[in-house]
Formats: structure tokens, C-alpha cells, sequence
């Protein structure tokens, strides 16, 4: 059973004019689709292709023999996060537990930003900034390349990818501005709220 490239949960113009149809036509039609590929490649017939993607992550975790392995399951794994942490008409203060829960945790929605947006910003190079589940208490953090919370035992709740492909053709070098706009529009606070009861 080969891993599979899921479609996007909305059609290619829905994010517009935030995030063009070019973007994710490229982004999700040949970023998440390469790696998809590749990483059935790299785990044909071995005992790896009838797992589950998170069940591939762990696996290979940490075995620098298997990077390439890990690399691209992760990507698989964070991009189809990614798709479903944003939707149309997004963004702007979650509500319900997953607001009571940021203010508990965090100390509300606007030092959540604060942190969201340092983590955004300040990841070096490629990689992505999320809000986990650790241990029972939300977090903001960072990863590098392809690297996930899948991988260090925390539930993801919402993820932003700062690789430059996520935004240059729409932002060109102003990774702040998508920042801020994925967060004023685009953030899909329900995924994040079903995660978070997921987990709960
Ligand atoms: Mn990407």
C-alpha cells in the first residue's frame, strides 16, 4: 500500500488573495507530491511501506542511515498538517477550550502570538513553527527542515511552513508579512480546537 498525496481540503484559489493558486499549486502539487514519491521510493518493498506515516517517523528517527527516509515522510506528514491549519476566512483569536486553554498555558492570545511569531521568524533556513501538546500543556516551538513534533512526542495543533517555497512567490523575502497573514487570515482555529480535543 503506497503512501498517498492527499488532496487539498479546499480548492487551489480558496486562499487567495493571501495565498495564490500558484503557491499551492506548486507547493502542493509538486513540493508535498515530490516527497510523496520519494518517499515511496526509498521504502518499496522494505517492512516500512505497509506502516503508518507517523509509525515511518518514529522509526527512522534519529538513524542518520535512514535521513532520507525520515526527510521526506516527515515533509508528507507536516504539509498535510500544514494544508489543514489554514482555510478561508481563518485566522483572527480562537474560542472555547482552545482559548481558555492558550490563556491558561500561554497567558492568552496575544502572548501566543508573540511566541508564534518569534518562532516563525526566527527559525533559520527552512523549517516550521507550531503549537503542540507537551506533556498536557500547549507550547509554541520551532523545527528545522523537515523535522516534526511527530518525533518527539508531542500532539501538533497547528503549524505554519516558513521554508521559502511556502511564500515567496506570494511574499518574496517578507516572511513577516506571511507570518502576520496567516495569523490574521488564514489560521484554522477548528483543527486546532478538534487536535486539541483529540488529545484530550
Ligand atoms: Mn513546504
Amino acid at each position: 500500500m503506497a503512501f498517498e498525496h492527499p488532496s487539498l481540503p479546499y480548492a487551489g484559489n480558496a486562499l487567495e488573495p493571501h495565498i495564490s493558486a500558484n503557491t499551492l499549486d506548486f507547493h502542493h502539487g509538486k513540493h508535498h507530491a515530490t516527497y510523496v514519491t520519494n518517499l515511496n521510493n526509498l521504502t518499496k518493498d522494505t517492512d516500512l511501506a505497509d506502516k503508518s506515516l507517523e509509525d515511518v517517523i518514529n522509526a527512522v528517527a534519529g538513524d542518520a542511515a535512514k535521513a532520507g527516509i525520515f526527510n521526506n515522510a516527515a515533509q508528507v506528514w507536516n504539509h498535510t498538517f500544514y494544508w489543514n491549519s489554514m482555510k478561508p476566512n481563518g485566522g483572527g483569536k480562537p474560542s472555547g477550550d482552545l482559548a481558555a486553554k492558550i490563556d491558561a498555558d500561554l497567558g492568552g492570545y496575544d502572548k501566543f502570538v508573540e511566541a508564534f511569531t518569534a518562532a516563525a521568524t526566527t527559525q533559520f533556513g527552512s523549517g516550521w513553527a507550531w503549537l503542540v501538546l507537551d506533556g498536557g500543556k500547549l507550547k509554541v516551538t520551532k523545527t528545522a527542515n523537515a523535522d516534526t513534533p511527530v518525533a518527539h512526542g508531542q500532539t501538533a495543533l497547528l503549524t505554519i511552513d516558513v521554508w521559502e517555497h511556502a511564500y515567496y512567490l506570494d511574499f518574496q523575502n517578507k516572511r513577516p508579512v506571511y507570518i502576520g497573514t496567516f495569523l490574521e487570515s488564514l489560521a484554522n482555529w477548528d483543527f486546532a480546537a478538534a487536535n486539541l480535543a483529540a488529545a484530550s
